[in-house]
């Protein structure tokens, strides 16, 4: 057999992180394994990642740069594409501002170190501040709160979970999703084995997940209230005495006006609206307070609550004060290969206080709300937005509002994508860039792992590319270099930088071979940031095939060490937050009238990535054909609905119809829809031929509802109306307007 061999890698796809083996001959991936000797990881992975190398390869990847000509497709040159993207960048420049281009960032970005690096060197060499990223769709509520408590949004205190003796996961089905904002592999595992050695372990969800089921106690919780859990939690724990009042001096401020803040807030009161009784609350508390040891942990069924940001601050409050942040078993907060915090807090990275032109909002993370893209788009006016490069993303599946975005990207004068796939969000595009997959770059560890140690057990990994890129696809950083140079700008406005990557570029070109795609060096650039922040070189990180374990954690080096507010303290009630209070009671009195409305939530299914793993058959076939609204057996009962019927699910801002499927695992009044689903109009022939609807038409967004600490929406926890379908087209699926969209 020709060149039969054995890479050792790891997955990019979720934040596991899975250590890899992969089977090749010559350039064909035959086979990916686990690896068993992965010193994190250990054997570990899921159906996904074992997979990939099926999505990489569909005959639809995008393999080439494409442009639309009215509902055609034609494949076109580098050259040409650059060359046109380029001119129209200038003469938008020229003719608007700058703040006429924005960029959208997702989720794939992210897993890379390089792409969000050049994607925002190429925003700052057109001088646009546009920028939006998924994370307003999920997680910019635990920037935000770690920006104001802890003096930077990257300070992200996680579960120390081999040490724990409770932990409470809040919003989180980790069997499935495999944990975010922690790295930890294998969750099943770990979670018997918490269990096993006496760990208190509770899931406070409106569903009884996956992970539940799993191990620890299960304790339901209303959608979109666990603001107020978290606050009679510590109304709680305040009063049986949980309290670290010696910490909290030496190392916090505004405690008393938290105290104050939580007085009301009784068990008793939050469960009318949370629907858990005020008892299993307590005896959370008890045992919380009890173990040598305690996490409060949560995740996107918060975050994206529409209260997140308010729910997250009160749970590291929580953690704080009662003596667990900073401790063996509790909370921790990791160092990565710098000290990015204090880099960042002292050069104001990622904390500019940017406003956005339409509803005065603050950017999060350097990111506008996404709640604002599509009228960022529709309103006229200056610094209207008339071109978006999607990086990484697909948000016209992943983003509120998805009809009311569609009609905004059909008005703008140029839509890019650089994306492995030719996603929804593409086929509305007028260029589409074809990148490498995962498999076909060199890559470090993403930035949570590297930047800021964010791993049960620290260690880094690096890995080459595994096969050569096919096609003429291109790494993210090099395309951005030379939408630079096409659009007259310089990457991060900066000369230097520009000439020293071209140049790199140049003199790689003369090592490699000429059917080979121009690319930057890019372990080389890799090593360069390795070297600078004095860590070992990428070779030597690459030498040790199953990772290399860095120093442990050290509980006691955060307090008093690495808090970068003014006065290093935490602070325990930042203004913005408190001034956010009168909501809460706003709030409660719409949650106590509104009892017998339905709540939308999401679903996540081990097969599905979001929106983009649906292009392979054995990941969609059979029943996995659609997806479902799961509706507890109670109210299909009372709706007059049997298994499989079809309903009409309906919100404020547009009705889908598709198929219901019985879940008693549900809180009666919840009903879930997975999201990423509503493939109907894409060019991916495998994702086209499913069924399923696209839940976020279902999601309203606009100004008036965007949580203004955040910049976040509601993607959770959303009233809707369910009938039974009627009519001719009962047994239709419907959500998009596909004609629209079948370009
Ligand atoms: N209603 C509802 N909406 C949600 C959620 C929910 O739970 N409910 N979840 C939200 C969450 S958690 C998130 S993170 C966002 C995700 O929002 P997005 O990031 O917009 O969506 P993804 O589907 O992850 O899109 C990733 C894209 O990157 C492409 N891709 C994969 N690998 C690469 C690569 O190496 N390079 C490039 N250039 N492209 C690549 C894929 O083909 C895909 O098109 O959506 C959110 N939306
Ligand atoms: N298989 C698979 N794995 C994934 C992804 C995927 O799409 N598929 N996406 C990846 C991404 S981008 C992310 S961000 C992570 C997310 O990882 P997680 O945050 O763990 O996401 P989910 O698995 O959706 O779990 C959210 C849980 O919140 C519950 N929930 C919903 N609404 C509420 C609420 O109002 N209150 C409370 N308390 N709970 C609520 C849901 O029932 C669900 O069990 O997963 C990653 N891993
Ligand atoms: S859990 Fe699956 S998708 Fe996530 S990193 Fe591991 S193999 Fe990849
Ligand atoms: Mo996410």
């Amino acid at each position: 057999m020709e060149n039969k061999r054995v890479e050792h890698t790891f997955c990019r796809i979720c934040e596991s992180l899975c250590g890899l083996e992969i089977e090749l001959e010559g350039d064909e991936i035959k086979k990916i394994m686990p690896d068993n000797n992965h010193v994190a990881t250990r054997g570990f992975a899921c159906p996904k990642g074992l997979k990939q190398h099926h999505l990489f390869n569909s005959p639809d990847r995008l393999k080439y740069p494409m442009k639309r000509i009215g509902k055609e497709w034609h494949r076109i040159s580098w050259d040409q594409a650059l060359s046109e993207i380029g001119a129209k960048v200038k003469q938008l420049r020229k003719d608007h501002t700058p703040q006429s281009i924005g960029m959208y960032v997702g989720t794939a970005a992210g897993f890379s170190v390089l792409h969000p690096v050049f994607a925002q060197g190429f925003m700052d060499a057109i001088g646009s501040t546009n920028l939006y990223a998924s994370a307003t769709q999920d997680c910019s509520n635990k920037f935000a709160v770690s920006e104001h408590m802890y003096g930077f949004p990257f300070t992200l205190p996680f579960p120390d979970i081999l040490n724990t003796n409770c932990m409470i996961v809040v919003g989180a089905n980790p069997v499935v999703s495999k944990w975010s904002f922690l790295q930890v592999p294998n969750p099943s595992l770990h979670l018997k084995e918490m269990e096993r050695r006496g760990c208190k372990l509770y899931f406070v969800d409106p569903r009884k997940t996956e992970s539940a089921k799993v191990a620890g106690e299960h304790v339901f919780i209303r959608p979109g209230t666990d603001v107020y859990f978290y606050l009679a939690f510590l109304n709680e724990l305040i009063k049986i005495g949980g309290i670290d009042e010696a910490r909290v001096n030496q190392f916090m401020k505004n405690f008393d006006e938290i105290k104050k803040v939580c007085e009301e807030w009784t068990p008793e009161k939050a469960e009318k609206v949370t629907q858990m009784p005020a008892e299993s609350l307590r005896k959370m508390v008890v045992d919380f307070n009890a173990a040598d040891g305690a996490s409060l942990y949560c995740s996107t069924g918060v975050n994206m609550g529409g209260m997140g940001v308010l729910a997250f601050w009160i749970q590291e409050v929580i953690n704080a004060v009662s003596g667990n942040l900073d401790r063996k078993g509790g909370t921790l907060v990791g160092k990565g290969v710098i000290d990015f915090p204090k880099f960042g807090s002292k050069n104001g990275i990622l904390m500019q206080d940017v406003r956005s032109r339409i509803g005065n909002h603050r950017k999060v993370n350097d990111a506008f709300p996404g709640g604002l893209l599509a009228d960022e788009i529709l309103t006229p006016g200056e610094g209207q937005i008339k071109a978006m490069f999607i990086t990484g993303g697909n948000p016209l599946i992943t983003m509120a509002n998805s009809n009311k975005l569609r009609k905004a990207f059909q008005e703008l004068e140029l839509l890019v994508t650089l994306d492995i796939l030719p996603n929804e969000t593409g086929s509305l595009a007028h260029y589409m860039l074809p990148c490498t997959s995962p498999v076909e770059r060199p890559d470090l560890p993403f930035i949570f792992p590297l930047m800021l140690g964010l791993q049960t057990k620290p260690y880094l990994q690096a890995t080459k590319s595994i096969i050569k890129p096919i096609g003429e696809v291109r790494d993210e950083a090099t395309i951005y270099v030379d939408l630079c140079k096409h659009s007259g700008v310089n990457l991060f406005g900066s000369k230097l930088a520009q000439l020293f990557m071209e140049n790199l570029k140049k003199l790689k070109s003369f090592r490699q071979k000429e059917t080979e795609q121009p690319a930057l060096p890019q372990e080389f650039v890799l090593n360069l940031l390795l070297k600078v922040c004095r860590q070992p070189g990428f070779k030597k990180i690459l030498k040790n095939k199953h990772g290399l374990m860095r120093n442990p954690h050290q509980p006691g080096d955060f307090l008093g060490h690495r808090v970068y507010t003014k006065d290093q303290k935490i602070d325990l009630a930042p203004q913005v937050l408190l001034d956010q209070w009168s909501k809460l009671e706003k709030n409660y009195q719409k949650e106590m009238n509104s009892k017998q409305i339905y709540k939308l939530i999401t679903k996540r299914h081990v097969n599905t990535h979001n929106s983009w793993t649906h292009n392979y058959e054995e990941f969609v076939k059979g029943e996995f054909h659609t997806n479902y609204l799961y509706i507890h057996s109670k109210d299909a009962e009372e709706l007059g609905l049997q298994n499989k019927d079809m309903v009409d699910v309906t919100s404020k801002t547009a009705t889908v119809r598709l198929p219901i499927k019985i879940l008693d695992d549900l809180m009666p009044k919840t009903v879930a829809l997975p999201h990423g689903w509503g493939h109907q109009s894409s060019r991916q022939n495998v994702a086209n031929k499913t069924k399923g609807v696209n839940v976020n038409v279902l999601a309203a967004d606009g100004s008036d509802l965007i949580e203004e600490v955040s910049g976040m929406v509601h993607l959770t926890g959303i009233p809707v109306k369910i009938e039974k379908a009627k009519g001719e087209q009962a047994h239709s699926w419907s959500g998009l307007e596909k004609d629209i969209l079948h370009v």
